[in-house]
């Protein structure tokens, strides 16, 4: 097979030799070419670059300035759940090099040898990644750190809109479980006047559920899938909507309380000032916990252009990229030497880089066996069904 790119002229030189068999060798060059050092990769692939991550992931122009610094064009589509991105891997062919699967996909993804193994040699600014973080990601998801590198970290949670939410309360005080606001019918059948929003996946919403009525989050178990959707029944003709656009439904007033990620209600906080509107927005800190993710970049086992995507990588992990990230989308980086140039404002909204009281109540993400997927995705949309 031909290979796509070539290690350096010296390697090319040996691969050309041995295919053209009787070919003789080019005549030696006088004097070797100070440019090009013997080490130096050529890449010739295509300049293509096929990108899905999340929705409202990345700041504008971080893409334009990849593609002009690199001649790279870049194709980037979105996505809103995990399922999407998974039924498109598992499918084959996606066309995409770049994809992001939460970590608790990303398992599964490498198990089942839907994502490539990263060249590491090709992403020196790795070391920028703080080690705690990524031993974690070894440990729970990717044995040695091979296939994944974190684009961002937070966490599932409720968000309100705190003038409608007080406003529908009325005289009943807020609950100390910010969770009861969106699975306890005391409040919802008082919160459904200003809209309830849940996110719209099975995995989403059912770990949730579990961890609120004290089951593990993460069980594997389709019983406990049943006890969870016996207490979501309870609240299901209170939840407005079932939201791919959550951004869009806390700030523009569609929903007052939502099941939805930390730095989208941080960015639909952001929104509705930007819009001149009084209402407050906020994300949650409940005090059993909130279910952290990690997203992560991976390179898809049939990518045709790796060596793009790991120019990609590369680029993403400088500091002042993955800091723009922070700044601009409201989530964690994982990226140690990128914190000093975090704004002091965001580095200090513990909504978004929680403090470590608050960390040790969180709950770490796992993974599902793909039954447990399944069924999973059977209870809920039945829950979504029944009315
Ligand atoms: C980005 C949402 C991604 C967080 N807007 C959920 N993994």
């Amino acid at each position: 097979m031909m290979k796509k790119y070539l290690w350096s002229f010296a390697l090319s030189a040996i691969v050309l030799a041995g295919c053209g068999k009787k070919e003789e060798l080019p005549a030696p060059v006088a004097a070797p070419v100070a440019s090009a050092p013997a080490t130096a990769p050529v890449n010739t692939e295509e300049k293509v670059l096929n990108i899905y991550n999340w929705a409202d992931y990345i700041p504008d122009g971080m893409i334009a300035t990849f593609e002009k610094e690199t001649g790279i064009k870049v194709n980037y589509d979105s996505f809103e759940t995990n399922e999407a991105l998974h039924a498109k891997l598992v499918a084959g062919n996606s066309g995409y090099d770049i994809v992001v699967p939460g970590s608790v996909f990303a398992k599964p993804q490498i198990e089942g040898g839907l994502l490539q193994a990263l060249d590491k040699s090709k992403i020196p600014n790795l070391s920028n990644l703080d080690t705690p973080m990524m031993a974690t990601l070894a440990k729970y998801t990717d044995p040695d750190n091979k296939h994944l590198v974190p684009w961002a970290w937070g966490f599932t949670t409720v968000g309100i809109n705190k003038n409608k939410v007080a406003k529908a309360l009325g005289e009943t005080p807020m609950p100390e479980n910010a969770w009861d606001l969106v699975f306890k019918p005391e409040y919802t059948s008082k919160l459904k006047s200003c809209g309830i929003a849940y996110l719209d996946s099975p995995t989403e919403i059912i770990p949730v559920a579990l961890h609120y009525i004290g089951k593990d989050a993460y069980s594997n178990d389709p019983a406990d899938y049943k006890l969870a959707t016996d207490m979501l029944a309870k609240v299901r003709k209170d939840v407005r909507i079932f939201s791919s656009t959550m951004i869009d439904d806390i700030a523009g007033g569609k929903a007052c309380v939502a099941i939805g990620w930390s730095g989208d209600i941080n960015l639909a906080a952001d929104r509705a000032k930007e819009n001149q509107s009084k209402d407050e927005i906020e994300a949650m800190l409940p005090n059993t916990g909130a279910l952290i993710f990690f997203d992560t970049i991976a390179i898809t086992k049939d990518a045709r252009h790796p060596n793009n995507a790991h120019a990609f990588i590369d680029f993403y992990l400088r500091p002042e990229n993955a800091a723009l990230m922070a700044n601009e989308m409201n989530y964690p980086t994982a990226n140690k030497a990128a914190m000093h140039l975090v704004n002091p404002e965001i580095a200090a909204n513990k909504t978004i880089f929680v403090e470590s009281d608050y960390l040790a109540k969180m709950i770490p993400p796992s993974s599902f066996s793909n039954e447990a997927r399944e069924a999973m995705a059977n209870a809920y949309n039945s829950f979504k069904k029944g009315k």
